[in-house]
This record gives structure tokens, C-alpha cells and sequence, in this order.
């Protein structure tokens, strides 16, 4: 019955520790996080935040958007390759009633990687309406991990990446229509591609930097740390359930 006992304790002591030595190793070196705080374009009435941690070239993505049209499919990228900045009024060259993601481009530049909910992530699909996320009673909540192309990785590094939210009810009508045809494509109406909210992903400050921290990066780096020992603390607990079945088991066999 002792022995029983004091079986398990071992067994887990030996499962958590390789572990806890291994998650410290791999501690996502060169991960980093970045925010994008988001704000209404064409009078569209969004906010909401972006937040990216990139690993690599392994990005996990969440957004949360508030005051989109509700029920409406809104596609949302990664800009990159210019001024890494939101456009403003000053933008809508021909001076009709919206900002058109084309006039937005000097600002915020091309699509880098489409934020789809399923599927392909590239340019290609940055109008795959039926693969963005809905926004059900307005509101949109998005998180994925994706991979994402060297160019889009750098643009983060660069500061140069953007996160755009497309889709604006610009008449009030409660869906996507209008006369006016999109800039992207001529099928669809300008309402539909319009840009709805537009932040900069920058840097982002975790939690509160430590006192005396460096000006840029310390909070950043306790946020990561913050993730790792959360990571350590997970894989811990899996390694000492998994030790305490392989105990279980044995004490069983004993018996039997
Ligand atoms: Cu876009």
C-alpha cells in the first residue's frame, strides 16, 4: 500500500521536470506581439482591437470588432508595402461618398494575407466573401493561426503592417447595395469592400512594464515570458495526468 503510493509521486517528478527543461529551451525565441487599435473609416462607427503574435512565420490572430453591419460578411487582411498608416477623409481622391480601398492603399498598401475563416490566406482570397467571418448582431470575434509569407512577416518587423476591416452600410439600408460599384470588383457594390476600420499593428505593450524596463521591447518581453510559464505550467499538468495513468496502470497490474 506505501509503495502504491509513493509510486506516483516519482513517476510525476520525472515526467514534469524533462518537461519544464525542454519548454524552457524552445522559449519562442524572436516571438513577438503586436496590436492594432482600431478606428472607424468611412463613417462606419467600428472599434474594436487586433492582436498578432507572430512565432516565425506562425501568426495567431484574434480580432474583436464591434458596430459592423450586422449579418454581413466582412473581409479583413493584412495590409503591407506602404506607409504602415490608416488613410484619413483627405484620402477619398474623387471626393464621392466613401473612402474606396483602392484610395486607402497609399496609407496602408496591398493585401498581404487575407484573414479568412477556413481555407486559403493569400491575395487570392481577399474577396472570398463566403470564407470571412459574419458579424453576427454587429459584432465580430476572429481568432486563427495561420502562416503567413515572408514579405507580410517582415512588414510587421517594419512596422509597415496594417489590419483593415471591409464591409460599411453606407446608406443604412442593413445590407451591402448602392449604385456605386467596388473599386476591387465591379460585381460587387462599393459598400460591400469599403474599408470599415483600419488600425497599425504595432508592438505591442503587454501588461505593465517592469520598473525601471527599457523603453521599447520590455513589455513585450514580459508578456512573452508571462505566456512561456503559462505554457510550462500546461505541459506540467499534462505530463503529471500522464504519469498518474501510467502509476495507475501499473498499480493495477500489480494487483491483478
Ligand atoms: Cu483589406
Amino acid at each position: 500500500m506505501r509503495k502504491a503510493f509513493a509510486l506516483p509521486t516519482v513517476a510525476i517528478a520525472a515526467a514534469a521536470f524533462p518537461l519544464l527543461a525542454m519548454s524552457s529551451a524552445s522559449a519562442h525565441e524572436g516571438a513577438s506581439s503586436y496590436q492594432a487599435d482600431l478606428g472607424a473609416l468611412n463613417q462606419s462607427g467600428v472599434s474594436g482591437t487586433g492582436m498578432v503574435t507572430l512565432d516565425g512565420n506562425t501568426a495567431t490572430v484574434m480580432i474583436e470588432a464591434s458596430g459592423l453591419l450586422a449579418g454581413a460578411p466582412h473581409a479583413q487582411h493584412f495590409h503591407i508595402g506602404a506607409a504602415g498608416t490608416c488613410p484619413t477623409a483627405a484620402d477619398n481622391k474623387d471626393g464621392d461618398a466613401f473612402l474606396s480601398t483602392t484610395e486607402g492603399a497609399a496609407a496602408y498598401g496591398a493585401i498581404g494575407t487575407s484573414l479568412t475563416v477556413t481555407g486559403d490566406t493569400s491575395p487570392d482570397s481577399g474577396l472570398a466573401v463566403d470564407r470571412f467571418p459574419t458579424a453576427e448582431g454587429g459584432s465580430l470575434n476572429y481568432e486563427r493561426t495561420i502562416e503567413v509569407t515572408d514579405d507580410v512577416h517582415k512588414a510587421f518587423e517594419a512596422g509597415t503592417a496594417v489590419l483593415v476591416l471591409h464591409g460599411v452600410d453606407e446608406n443604412g439600408s442593413g445590407t451591402y447595395d448602392g449604385d456605386v460599384k467596388s473599386d476591387l470588383d465591379p460585381s460587387l457594390p462599393m459598400e460591400a469592400t469599403a474599408p470599415a476600420a483600419c488600425g497599425a499593428l504595432e508592438v505591442a505593450q503587454m501588461g505593465a512594464a517592469p520598473a525601471g524596463g527599457a523603453e521599447t521591447g520590455a513589455g513585450s518581453t514580459s508578456g512573452i515570458e508571462a505566456q512561456g510559464a503559462i505554457g510550462v505550467g500546461a505541459l506540467a499538468a499534462v505530463g503529471a495526468v500522464a504519469a498518474g495513468a501510467v502509476a495507475y496502470r501499473r498499480r493495477q497490474a500489480d494487483q491483478a
